[in-house]
């Protein structure tokens, strides 16, 4: 799903100047036919926003640009940490004319105006208040033409299915997955995450009637073009003030503006049945968890100590009664991980609703609280790890396990989570759910196995297919059944009522 910040930016561009997307992710390039590109737009100016692991990819593109003669500005959380970097000020090479540092909503028209005029400055920072960033307050909030732009960048049907699936008919090759944000900030300040640091510790909301406007034009799109619309709320944690989240879900449930949604919320928040039960009538299917370890001495090594593990199984049981599923996400590689961590965090999750984990590993982002305390006690193996970036290969090495240790519990941890086994028994362990609720979960289980393992062509999938046959048989046959019963109950409702 590409992310926000660029249609956000977009939106807020002065009226005369025009702004062409692409999202490295869903339409990639190489430098040399990204130079074309731009060549042939005759662009004037390059926005390039990347988060860490993404940075040595886009300097790449930026120095490519840069030597076709086009200014480049750079955005985003890691030039915000680290702009010397971007700006060769660091004794290595420069990447960027401009850096656009913390939130740029109120800086962006200027970068513009400042680049068609020729006068480029190096940096853009917002204004400041008591030494701090004077962050935007959402309020009011740009309005994002959804409706009106062409969202084949959002749809997440892979390419070798959709041409099978339209011919089901109008609209069943598009699943198209949305970000909207109604608030930023968290001030939790989890000792590896930059958000706290970034956004700071002022949370901000857009209004209730701002949010419930975007996602009825939404709305009113996907039933015009009978295609699949989902929402991800990508604020921080979406039930920071739980308050203010059921007065926004209570609105968006009295305007009917409901659409499928995700959303990060941290465990803590979700005991709150009140709450569980407003996010299930509001259209909330997905709820992501950062849970990190089922080891209270990790978690309050990270800071994360209000994350309890004995409560994990009584939330995701609340989240199941209502059909929520929740994506649990694991870091591994923490201090006090040993071998077999792996093992015994699957052993806790086998005994809880079935949900979607994910699995990661302890990263020291720059300008994190993480990254100085590893930094200051000499840890870290590869200070700039981004700038050779390897997925699931630390950059610092744990108090008791190596690196490749680390890198073993993780591809453990993803292997048996969406082996065809533990998939088929994740399926059966909701028998009583009914089956629509039951395929959808499966078939989300095949597209989180893809995040580890790669599943981009025909074959791979295929096999996929071919390994998890037994499940998919079951509930095709199912859902037979389950039509047949329906259409019969239907018939026999319509012969109740019909004059004899
Ligand atoms: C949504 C989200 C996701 C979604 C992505 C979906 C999507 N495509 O949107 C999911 C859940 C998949 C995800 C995954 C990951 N994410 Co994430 N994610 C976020 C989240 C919560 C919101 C991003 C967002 O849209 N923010 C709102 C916009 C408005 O803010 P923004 O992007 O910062 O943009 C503003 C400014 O930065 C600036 N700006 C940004 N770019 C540019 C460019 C230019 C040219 C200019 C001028 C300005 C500018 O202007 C914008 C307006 O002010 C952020 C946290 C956060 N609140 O930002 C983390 C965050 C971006 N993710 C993070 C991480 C680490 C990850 C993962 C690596 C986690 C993991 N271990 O797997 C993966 C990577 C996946 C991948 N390969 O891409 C980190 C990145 C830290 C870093 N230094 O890189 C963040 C900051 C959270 C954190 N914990 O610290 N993520
Ligand atoms: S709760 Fe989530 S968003 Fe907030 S500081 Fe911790 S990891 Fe970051």
């Amino acid at each position: 799903m590409p992310h926000l910040w660029m249609f956000l930016l977009q939106t807020l561009t002065p009226p005369e100047h025009e702004v062409l997307l692409i999202d490295g992710n869903a339409h990639p390039m190489n430098e040399a036919e990204l130079v074309q590109f731009i060549r042939n737009e005759n662009i004037g100016l390059v926005g390039i926003g990347a988060m860490t692991r993404m940075i040595a990819r886009a300097y790449r593109m930026a120095d490519a640009i840069r030597a076709a003669g086009i200014p480049v500005v750079m955005g985003g959380p890691h030039v915000t940490e680290v702009p010397d970097e971007a700006l060769g000020l660091n004794g290595g090479p420069r990447h960027a004319d401009a850096v656009a540092l913390g939130e740029a909503d109120e800086t962006w028209p200027q970068i513009v105006e400042d680049a068609a005029n020729g006068v480029l400055k190096e940096r853009y920072q917002p204004p400041t208040e008591n030494g701090k960033d004077k962050k935007p307050a959402l309020n009011p909030y740009p309005e994002i033409p959804w409706d009106k732009m062409d969202l084949a960048q959002f749809n997440l049907v892979p390419g070798v299915f959709r041409s099978t699936l339209e011919k089901m008919g109008t609209g069943w090759g598009r699943f198209h997955v949305i970000p909207i944000e109604s608030g930023r900030g968290c001030p939790y300040g989890c000792e590896f995450c930059t958000v706290t640091g970034f956004f700071g510790d002022s949370i901000r909301f857009r209004t209730n009637e701002s949010v419930v406007a975007e996602l009825l034009r939404l709305k009113a799109r996907a039933r015009n073009q009978r295609g699949q619309i989902a929402v991800f709320f990508i604020d921080d944690n979406f039930a920071i003030n739980i308050k203010r989240t059921k007065s926004l879900l209570r609105d968006i449930i009295a305007a009917n503006a409901q659409l499928p949604w995700v959303a990060q919320i941290s465990a803590n928040l979700l005991r709150d049945e009140e709450l569980v039960k407003l996010i299930a009538a509001s259209g909330g299917m997905w709820i992501f968890i950062g849970m990190e370890s089922i080891d209270p001495t990790n978690l309050k090594d990270v800071n994360k100590g209000f994350n309890k593990p004995e409560e994990y199984a009584g939330v995701l049981q609340r989240l199941a009664d209502h059909n929520i599923y929740a994506i649990t996400s694991f870091i591994f590689g923490m201090d006090n991980d040993t071998i077999g961590i792996a093992q015994r965090t699957l052993e806790q999750i086998e005994t809880w609703p079935p949900g979607l984990p994910v699995f990661g590993q302890l990263t020291p982002f720059p300008a994190t609280p993480l990254y100085d305390r590893l930094a200051a006690s000499g840890r870290l193996d590869r200070p700039k790890h981004w700038m050779d970036f390897a997925p699931f290969v630390m950059a610092h090495t744990p108090l008791k396990m190596t690196i490749t240790e680390a890198r073993e519990e993780v591809d453990h941890a993803w292997s048996n989570s969406y082996s065809p086994k533990r998939n088929s028994g994740a399926i059966k362990s909701i028998k009583t759910h009914p089956v629509q609720y039951r395929i959808s979960h499966f078939i989300a289980r095949l597209f989180f196995r893809g995040i580890y393992f790669p599943q981009m062509g025909k074959l791979a999938w295929f096999r996929v297919i071919a390994q998890n046959h037994s499940t998919i048989f079951h509930l095709v046959k199912e859902s037979v059944v389950a039509y047949r019963a329906a259409r019969k109950r239907k018939l026999q409702a319509t012969a109740a009522i019909l004059p004899r």
